[in-house]
Order: C-alpha cells, then sequence, then structure tokens
C-alpha cells in the first residue's frame, strides 16, 4: 500500500445526499480492488441544513479542517426553499474554489454507448471533449452595489473581474490539455463584439498564450454561435477554455447533449497541489427529485473516479470508468435515461464491476 489518501466527504444539499453514498461505495472498491490506503472523513456541514441550524453554511474553522486533505468529495449545494441561492454558493463551494485557488474547472463531455443522444444522427465518439473553465474570478465576483433601493431610482453594478494572471494560467492549462491530446484543437469562447473591454483582452491573452503552443489550433468563437455549435456541430470541439460563467454555462449545455446532466462530472484543481482540490458532479441539488432515490449517481461516480486519477490512481480510474460505460450499455439505467432503477442500484452495479 502507498501512501494514505485523506478525502473529505461533503454530501452538501439535495440530491448530493443521495448519490454521495454511492460514490464512495465505488471509490471505496477501487480503493480495495487496487490496494489504495483510503481514509474518508465525512462532513454534516456545508450545507444549508448546517445553515437553518447555526446561521452560516460552514464552521469558523472550515479552512483549517480541510486543507491538510488530499482531496475533497463534493455533492452539490442549494436549498432555495429555506437558503438563498447566492448565500449558499457564496458560503461555500465558491469559497472552497477560491480559498484553495482551484482555478481549474475541468469538465468532460462525452457520449456513452447505450445513451440516447438527443440530437440526431450522432454515436459515442462524435461527442468527446473537455470544457475548462476559469474558477476563481470573471464574471462570479461581490463587486458591486445597489444604490437607492427599493425606488424608482434603483441602480445595480455588478463588476466583472478578470487578472493577466487569472486568464494566463488557465489559458494556459487548456492549451497543455489541446497540445496533449490527438486532435490539438483548442476553442477560446469569447464575445468581444459586444463586451468590449475584458473580451478582446481575454482574446489577446489567449494570443499571447497561444504563441507558446505552435502544435495547436485556435478558433475564437462568439459564446451565442459556440452554445449554438454544441448542439448542432459538436464535433467541432476538442478543448474549449472559457471564463466563470461562459464556462458553467457550457458545462451544463454540453452534457445536456450528451442525454443526461446526470453523468456530468468536474474537477476543481488546484494543479500546483498547495491546497486540496475538489471533484464533484457538474449537477446541482435538485430540489424536484430529492427524496425519491431516483437521482443519477454517474456524475458523482465519475468524479470519484477523477479524484483517484488527480491523486495518482490512474488504474483505478480506468477501472471506474469502465465499469460507468458497462452499466450505460447494457443497464440498468435511473429514470433520466428512460430506466426504473434507483440511485442505489447504479452504485451497487458499477461497484461490483470494479471488483470483479
Ligand atoms: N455539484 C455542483 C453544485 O452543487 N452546483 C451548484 C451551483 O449552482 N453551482 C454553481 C457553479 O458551479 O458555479
Amino acid at each position: 500500500m502507498g501512501k494514505l489518501l485523506r478525502v473529505a466527504a461533503i454530501p452538501g444539499d439535495g440530491i448530493g445526499k443521495e448519490v454521495m453514498p454511492e460514490g464512495l461505495r465505488v471509490v471505496q472498491a477501487a480503493a480495495t480492488r487496487f490496494d489504495i490506503d483510503l481514509s474518508v472523513e465525512h462532513i454534516e456541514w456545508a450545507s444549508c441544513d448546517y445553515y437553518a441550524a447555526t446561521g452560516s453554511m460552514m464552521p469558523s474553522n472550515w479552512k483549517s479542517q480541510l486543507q491538510s486533505m488530499d482531496a475533497i468529495y463534493f455533492g452539490a449545494v442549494g436549498w432555495p426553499a429555506t437558503v438563498p441561492d447566492h448565500i449558499s454558493l457564496w458560503g461555500s463551494l465558491l469559497k472552497f474554489r477560491r480559498e484553495f485557488d482551484q482555478y481549474i474547472n475541468l469538465r468532460p463531455v462525452r457520449l456513452f454507448e447505450g445513451v440516447p443522444c438527443p440530437l440526431s444522427n450522432r454515436k459515442p465518439g462524435d461527442i468527446n471533449y473537455f470544457v475548462v473553465r476559469e474558477n476563481t474570478e470573471g464574471e462570479y465576483t461581490n463587486l458591486g452595489g445597489v444604490m437607492y433601493p427599493g425606488t424608482d431610482r434603483e441602480i445595480v453594478i455588478q463588476e466583472s473581474v478578470y487578472s493577466r494572471y487569472g486568464a494566463d494560467r488557465v489559458l494556459k492549462y487548456a492549451f497543455e490539455l489541446a497540445a496533449g491530446r490527438e486532435r490539438k484543437h483548442l476553442t477560446v469562447a469569447t464575445k468581444s463584439n459586444g463586451i468590449a473591454i475584458s473580451m478582446p483582452w481575454w482574446d489577446s491573452r489567449a494570443d499571447a498564450v497561444g504563441d507558446n503552443y505552435p502544435t495547436v489550433a485556435v478558433d475564437k468563437q462568439h459564446i451565442d454561435i459556440l452554445s449554438a455549435r454544441f448542439v448542432l456541430q459538436p464535433g467541432r470541439f476538442d478543448v474549449v477554455v472559457a471564463s466563470n460563467l461562459f464556462g458553467d454555462i457550457l458545462s451544463d449545455l454540453g452534457p445536456a447533449t450528451t442525454g443526461t446532466i446526470g453523468l456530468a462530472p468536474s474537477a476543481n484543481l488546484n494543479p500546483e497541489r498547495n491546497f486540496p482540490s475538489l471533484f464533484e458532479p457538474v449537477h446541482g441539488s435538485a430540489p424536484d427529485i430529492y427524496g425519491k432515490g431516483i437521482a443519477n449517481p454517474i456524475a458523482m461516480i465519475w468524479s470519484g473516479a477523477l479524484m483517484l486519477d488527480f491523486l495518482g490512481h490512474r488504474q483505478a480510474h480506468d477501472a471506474i470508468l469502465r465499469a460507468i460505460e458497462a452499466v450505460l450499455r447494457d443497464g440498468p439505467h435511473t429514470p433520466d435515461l428512460g430506466g426504473k432503477a434507483s440511485t442505489e442500484q447504479i452504485g451497487r452495479a458499477i461497484e461490483q464491476l470494479v471488483l470483479e
């Protein structure tokens, strides 16, 4: 056995609490099979239940509790019936991303065999790309304010922030990723015709960083037509790099074109490993289906595979991916994929295959 891996498991809210046990079941199975020394710490805070009990999303010493962990495995955040979404998000997930400098949000998008594709005439292999989302600045800020609130003269200002440091490091990561792939193609999401200061600047940073990657073909696309092409011509894409908000939207849209957002994983990475990275499904807490036991746990399970890969266990990652592929191909399936299986049945089916 190698070094002990310490993982903080934070289910959060809604279906995060239902998919987390299945994610852990499969991660533990992979740890057993590949002799990985894994210790999981279960954390109930970073949830709206904790907020209801204490008035904040996390304890004041949250950072010291987490920073010695090797990774954070996170479910979902948000329970708007009791806590406004901006309070729960800024009080938990965005704190993790910012204070642990997880500046890359890596989101694979892939069409699997056995999953009905909502786009016509697409087969597995036709959709297989990465969205690289900038994760610490851009449109996600709390800079601004309201003047004359509640009057006819009410004015709201919200600033976006882009730094050369922040843009260059995410662009560099995306170029590196593209350079290591067969197609070596990078799409830069922009809106330089309408957002006339920050987006032409973002494009110029892409040019500057790209000068170091002559083998990568670059294609800048405005976010509106880029979104349309995700639906109409998904085969155009290999690696897509985008600002925080554009990346968030694209990484819901992309998986939607592959049948269900219930499959989409993500890795919030601090590539330098100065802080723990965080692995979570792209989907949120889904209050509409919470409590029914029908949430698709595959996004959580795939996120667990990305976590093991990042922590140095490629074989464990590959075994989980093979098991996911087999279950998607042969069943069972949850209702989002037209089946009747429960969250737990999917977790157990994948666990079985990982152990074989
Ligand atoms: N598991 C992801 C999650 O809980 N997402 C909730 C959400 O609204 N996230 C916004 C974001 O990722 O920026």
